[in-house]
């Protein structure tokens, strides 16, 4: 048998990922003012279990000793997320300085273990009280966005290279106020695109005050603005023209609106016409698109599964329905296809050419602990091992991905579904918050070491 090395370009930057509300706890310490996902999953069954991420990984109070797990494994970046809500309370500009504290401790201890931080602005929780103002359905929460950006470029932009505005911001509007499975639980469909629309106009302002505080990529270098996406490929069931049309609108939805947007300045015509007589279209006002699709510096990818769409006309969103996954499946019951990453990066290349990190890819398993105290985590292996060969090949094919983040670094609050979905590199104990580095973390620490995969 012959074995084959695949070597990463140098520079290429590794790390993991984490969100404020999965791992931060602290829900109410020190200032901090409510988030539209305390409030969510104060409420009785919102959340498998009744959990909450009141305390979760209490990250907040044992980000040291999580830095120092970082380092143990060689991370070269972490990608976290702020808590809008820890720095300013009450959605306005009235700052809570113990929360900015918090994120200046946490930068300062990842830049003295040369850990490059990629911070994310809204990874999901608003300021409850900017909900009670009708939250993203509101245009003025793209301005408060705005100001909130502007105020952490002021104050941690000269530590923090790499900005990303939002995080899936997809799943923001259809989870969030479409079928309400997600804070702040609206179920309101006819609103999403409104939803949407807002989303992006955040982002392009705050893009805008990133230009405005005076900071630039430099080139070739990692630093600069962008926002993270859900890219997931979309596959029809079948070649019959109906499973090829609903796969096309859920694809549009899910993944063209945004790309479109960004890219392209503009909306997909198809889907525009397909949403009309089924939903409210956003009121675009004149000079949005331009602040929308100004140049970023980076896009980031969150890529971990693809879809595949068969006809169903009892849908009356995009006449779609997801065919049952195939096995093999992860425990959140997704199917393992590695060329979803290579299928992710080619689909974003083809609207332009601009640098790539994968922000977001991994496995959910049950994972336990042996009497041996190890974690013996083989299928996290397996599926980094075989997704970052997809991802090379990517590459090799010329696509300009600059980093790869694992979600996640520590096993967290998996949204609704509570705590058993573990996505981690290190494992988490949950009654003790013990921490311990699974068999992935050390496999990692190898990879990392020789900037290779075998
Ligand atoms: C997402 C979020 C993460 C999730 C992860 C696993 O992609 O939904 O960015 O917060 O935890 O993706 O579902």
């Amino acid at each position: 048998m012959t074995t084959s090395r695949h070597h990463f370009p140098p520079g290429f930057l590794w790390g993991a990922a984490t969100a404020a509300y999965q791992i931060e706890g602290a829900w109410n310490a020190d200032g901090k003012g409510e988030s539209i996902w305390d409030h969510f999953s104060h409420t009785p069954g919102r959340i498998r279990r009744g959990e909450t991420g009141d305390v979760a990984c209490d990250h907040y109070h044992r980000y040291a000793e999580d830095v120092d797990l970082m380092a143990e494994i060689g991370l070269q970046s972490y990608r976290f997320s702020i808590a809008w809500p820890r720095i300013f309370p009450h959605g306005d500009t009235a700052l809570n300085q113990k929360g900015l504290d918090f994120y200046r401790r946490l930068v300062a201890a990842l830049r003295e273990r040369g850990i490059v931080p990629m911070a994310t602005l809204y990874h999901w929780d608003l300021p409850q009280k900017l909900q009670e103002r009708g939250g993203w359905v509101n245009r003025d929460t793209a301005m408060r966005f705005a100001e909130y950006a502007a105020f952490l470029f002021e104050h941690l932009g000269a530590e923090i290279p790499l900005w990303a505005t939002h995080n899936e911001p997809f799943i923001s509007a259809y989870f969030g106020y479409g079928n309400g499975e997600k804070a702040p639980g609206v179920r309101r469909f006819w609103d999403v695109l409104t939803v949407g629309h807002h989303l992006l106009l955040s982002h392009g302002l705050a893009v805008q005050a990133y230009r405005a505080s005076g900071r630039r990529a430099e080139a070739g270098g990692h630093s600069g603005i962008g926002i993270v996406l859900m890219i997931w490929p979309h596959h029809p069931a079948s070649a019959s023209p109906r499973d090829v049309q609903a796969n096309r609108l859920v694809d549009g939805a899910m993944n063209r609106m945004f790309l479109e947007a960004l890219f392209c300045r503009r909306y997909p015509d198809d889907m525009w016409q397909h949403f009309r007589r089924r939903l409210m279209l956003p009121r675009v006002a004149p000079g949005d698109m331009e602040l929308i699709g100004q140049p970023m510096d980076f896009l980031g990818i969150n890529t971990y599964t693809r879809v595949v769409n068969a006809a169903n006309w009892r849908d009356l969103l995009a006449g779609a329905q997801q065919v049952t996954p195939q096995e093999p499946t992860t425990a959140m019951g997704w199917e393992i296809y590695p060329p979803s990453i290579y299928e992710s990066v080619m689909k974003v290349r083809s609207y332009g050419d601009i640098p790539l990190y994968i922000t977001e890819n991994g496995i959910a398993l049950h994972d336990e602990k042996g009497n041996d105290g190890r974690v013996a985590d083989g299928a996290r292996i397996a599926y980094m091992q075989s997704h970052l060969a997809e991802l090379h090949r990517a590459m090799a094919e010329g696509a300009d991905v600059r980093g790869y983040y694992v979600w996640s670094l520590l096993d967290n609050f998996e949204w609704e579904l509570g705590y058993d979905k573990r996505f981690g590199l290190i494992h988490v104990d949950f009654a003790t918050q013990k921490r311990t580095l699974k068999d992935s973390a050390y496999w990692y620490r190898d990879l990392i070491a020789t900037n290779s995969l075998s």
